[in-house]
């Protein structure tokens, strides 16, 4: 209860910050999106991973408040590096399950898009199969929703969990991204290449964009554009890093 209240405290205090971390087009190697990754620097403990701090936030509304935050953050700071570079970045934003039970998601995502100037099909909102299994209608209802606000929606961490394709088909989604266990022994084992060969043309078939999650070398990225695979994310294409160590300081 300690590390909620600290969480809260550090929402206000501006502890929270975002890394961006590259999504590349395999076939150009053009960077075609950001996905915004939060940070805590905390005073004492140095960098806290969210993988630490996000469930905690999810044990209440507080995940609410912070995906609010990083919505209103992101969408600025992507808006204005848009303009600025005058390129047709994509800007990725995970959101919890919890996010899609709160009835100021949807207002929330239109303002931030209003109040920035970002085009809304320039926003693209992941969320956890996990997530969208939980409460498949309540997921469709919701996703509809963010739909007619023009933004595209993903399907996170794919194959972690346990969706049919007909699921898939029932839900407004225009990308799929392959989790990162699978990815990591397609360049040495057949059947890791095998699976990911076959999530690929499944996705395909109901013509979702797949991104590759996780890519560490060039032998994962070149098996991974030989399956035709549109897009691709990794350490290898570029690590999570500041707004301005990606992009260029901000005069
Ligand atoms: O970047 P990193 O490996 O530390 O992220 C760990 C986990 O935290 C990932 O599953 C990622 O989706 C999640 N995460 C990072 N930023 C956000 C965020 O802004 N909102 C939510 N809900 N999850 C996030
Ligand atoms: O939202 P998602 O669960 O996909 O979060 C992405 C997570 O994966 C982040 O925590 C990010 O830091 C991490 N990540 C990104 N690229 C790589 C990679 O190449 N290898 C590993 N091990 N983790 C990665
Ligand atoms: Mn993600
Ligand atoms: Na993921």
């Amino acid at each position: 209860l300690r590390m909620e209240q600290d969480l809260r405290d550090a929402l206000q205090n501006g502890e929270l910050w975002t890394a961006y971390q590259p999504v590349v087009d395999i076939e150009s190697g053009q960077m075609v999106a950001v996905e915004a990754l939060l940070r805590w620097k905390h005073p004492e403990h140095g960098t806290i991973s969210p993988a630490e701090f996000i469930p905690l936030a999810e044990e209440s509304d507080l995940i609410n408040l912070i995906g609010k935050h990083v919505l209103r953050t992101t969408t600025r700071e992507i808006a204005k590096r848009r303009e600025r570079l005058d390129v047709d970045l994509n800007l990725k934003v995970n959101l919890s399950a919890r996010q899609l039970d709160d009835p100021h998601l949807v207002p929330t995502v239109q303002d931030a898009l209003k109040t920035t100037g970002l085009p809304p099909h320039a926003l693209t909102l992941e969320v956890t199969e996990s997530a969208l299994m939980r409460d498949q209608a309540a997921a469709a209802e919701v996703l509809m929703s963010l739909r007619d606000l023009g933004v595209s929606l993903a399907i996170d961490d794919f194959g972690t969990g346990y969706s049919s394709l007909a699921q898939l088909q029932r839900l407004p989604l225009d990308t799929l991204k392959i989790d990162r266990t699978f990815v990591t022994g397609i360049a040495e084992s057949r059947d890791a290449a095998a699976i990911v060969k076959s999530i690929i043309a499944m996705a395909h078939a109901v013509d979702l964009i797949v991104v590759a999650e996780g890519v560490e070398d060039e032998e994962q990225l070149a098996v991974l554009r030989e399956l035709r695979c549109d897009q691709a994310q990794g350490f290898h294409l570029g690590r999570p890093v500041p707004s301005d160590e990606l992009f260029g300081a901000a005069e």
